[in-house]
């Protein structure tokens, strides 16, 4: 099979948008996407979840296409958040460490991985000849009924390669001039994450807000509880994700992330969010310097990294920094149809003693999606 085959099996499922990180063994496929459907490029397959969870959320229908070796940077966040939540997710995966792979490191993750993905039971369809593009197909079909991730492997005898396109040859390098106005002036905090979570779930109106693992999805539950609310229950790192999902597939409804500075920090995301330009989506960066939600331990770079700094450094369009209530909503509303923005939420250690969310995953998720589905 080619890619146009494998494309228009994808188009007959009404996929209509896909996350993707190429692979060596199928370049054509991986220029195509792009040209084909709605494309995020991601740098790290594990927000693919991320984005995908979001973007079918707010009614699309995305897949992830990727190399098999990139579903073991995936796992966690398939498991925590597209099983939990009860939520589709076709991943086509060009099949490596086959007897014909000459790159010995692709051996040992990609050769166990039927048995992986069966130990952690997620459906798996290994497709069985170059003339079977429908199993792909029939793969989707049986993710969005499941509502359950299906990763269907794709092995290099399947594939018949057409290499790069002609049009496809890499952009030019361009000269840029770059001037940008930046002043640090980190003052002492005074709020703490419950309080900025207050202040900001009083200004939102029907704002969809995305927030982080651990207490700060409790305190926004304690704070305001709301269908718009997307509490992300496990899954470190995917919040922004989850964010730039919802936000690409709805630009018209505003997406307000609130994450945690140890998450962006281990996330490749800011990266894409601003590669993908939504001016609907506003990440809050709430910076208390530590991993809060484990405990309080410090994180790496408190005195160091600059959260600010860094979104602007991704390609940001707006990024500031905040440290007192006032400046926090001032901030909030500028952002407004304004993004990507960024906002530096400086704020003290400390977690409120709030209770557990006594919601369903199930329930989160269906909620979100009414409430979504009435006010496109
Ligand atoms: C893959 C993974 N690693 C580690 C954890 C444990 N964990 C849960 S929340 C969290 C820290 C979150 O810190 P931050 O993003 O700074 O938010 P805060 O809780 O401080 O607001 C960690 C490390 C996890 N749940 N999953």
């Amino acid at each position: 099979m080619d890619e146009k085959q494998i494309i228009s099996q994808m188009k007959s499922q009404g996929i209509d948008l896909v996350c993707s990180i190429p692979c060596d063994k199928a370049k054509g496929l991986f220029f195509s996407l792009p040209e084909e459907f709605r494309h995020i490029g991601l740098t790290r397959e594990e927000d693919g979840v991320g984005i995908s969870a979001g973007a079918y959320l707010a009614g699309a229908r995305p897949l992830v296409a990727l190399q098999s070796s990139g579903l073991g940077n995936m796992l966690n966040a398939i498991l925590s958040l597209t099983v939990t939540f009860g939520i589709p997710l076709p991943i086509l995966a060009s099949w490596r460490g086959g007897e014909k792979e000459s790159i010995l490191a692709q051996v040992p993750f990609n050769r166990s991985l039927p048995r992986i993905l069966s130990a952690a039971g997620i459906p798996c369809t290994i497709v069985s000849g170059p003339d079977k593009p429908d199993e792909i197909g029939d793969a989707i079909t049986a993710s969005y009924r499941s509502r359950q991730p299906h990763v269907v492997l794709v092995p290099p005898e399947c594939l018949e390669e057409s290499g790069c396109p002609a049009t496809a040859l890499p952009p030019a390098p361009a000269l840029r001039t770059l001037s940008i106005c930046y002043e640090r002036k980190w003052r002492i905090p005074v709020m703490r994450r419950y309080d900025a979570i207050r202040q900001i779930a009083s200004l939102v109106n029907d704002e969809i807000l995305v927030s982080n693992i651990g207490v700060p999805s409790k305190e926004l539950f304690a704070a305001r509880d709301r269908p718009e609310n997307f509490y992300m229950l496990g899954s470190y790192t995917q919040a922004s994700a989850i964010g730039l999902g919802i936000a690409v597939a709805l630009p018209k409804r505003r997406v307000i992330v609130l994450d945690g500075d140890g998450s962006l920090l281990g996330s490749s995301v800011l990266t894409v969010i601003a590669a993908s330009a939504p001016k609907n989506l506003t990440i809050v960066g709430l910076d208390n310097g530590v991993f809060g939600s484990t405990g309080n331990q410090p994180r790496p770079g408190t005195k160091t990294a600059d959260l600010a700094l860094m979104a602007l450094g991704a390609g940001f369009a707006v990024s500031r920094a905040v440290h007192e209530p006032g400046e926090l909503a001032e901030a909030i509303r500028a952002s407004a149809g304004n993004g990507p923005s960024f906002i530096h939420t400086r704020i003290l250690p400390g977690n409120a003693d709030v209770p557990n969310i006594p919601i369903a995953p199930s329930q989160i998720r269906d909620r979100l999606m009414t409430a979504l589905r009435a006010r496109k």
